[in-house]
């Protein structure tokens, strides 16, 4: 029979080797999911991550959008999106909206389709409460689909 110190360094080599293994699984999804978009204005970037990707035109589907700036996650922001066809000066066929904040600067748009291939302009603005009374910040991402 096997010592019980034995044992206990083999489990704990096991264990070692098992956490390794899930952290670099980890570090592989994390560094294989990037931005699908993203854009900036002064310190503030935007960073689009679309829960249909690549974007499909013509489905129906929902972006996370993560703000930070300077200071790390803008929490408690106001965000508003437009979207449209410069070269066809047409807006989007729905109007989508931010219906959750998920996380600390990470925010839900639900609602969102392109109806077309070409190119497409979001344009978000972002107000704080330390920005109030005064104009937002606007990211303007332009993108061909
Ligand atoms: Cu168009």
């Amino acid at each position: 029979m096997k010592s019980p110190s034995l044992l206990s360094s083999k489990i704990y080599a096991i264990c070692t080797l098992f956490v390794a293994a899930l952290l670099s699984l980890f570090a592989g999804i994390s560094a294989a999911k990037e931005a699908d978009l993203s854009g900036a204005t002064g310190s503030i970037s935007l960073e689009v991550f679309s829960r249909l990707s690549p974007i499909e035109i013509n489905t129906i589907h929902s972006w996370e959008i993560v703000l930070s700036d300077g200071n790390g996650p803008m929490s408690g922001a106001t965000l508003e999106i437009v979207g449209g066809m410069p070269e066809h000066n047409h807006g989007m066929p729905t109007q989508p909206q931010i219906t959750e904040e998920l996380a600390p600067g990470r925010y839900l748009l639900e609602g969102v389709r392109f109806h077309m291939p070409g190119l497409w302009r979001m344009t978000a603005s972002i107000s704080t409460a330390e920005t109030q009374g005064r104009p937002p910040s606007v990211v303007v991402i332009d993108f061909t689909l």
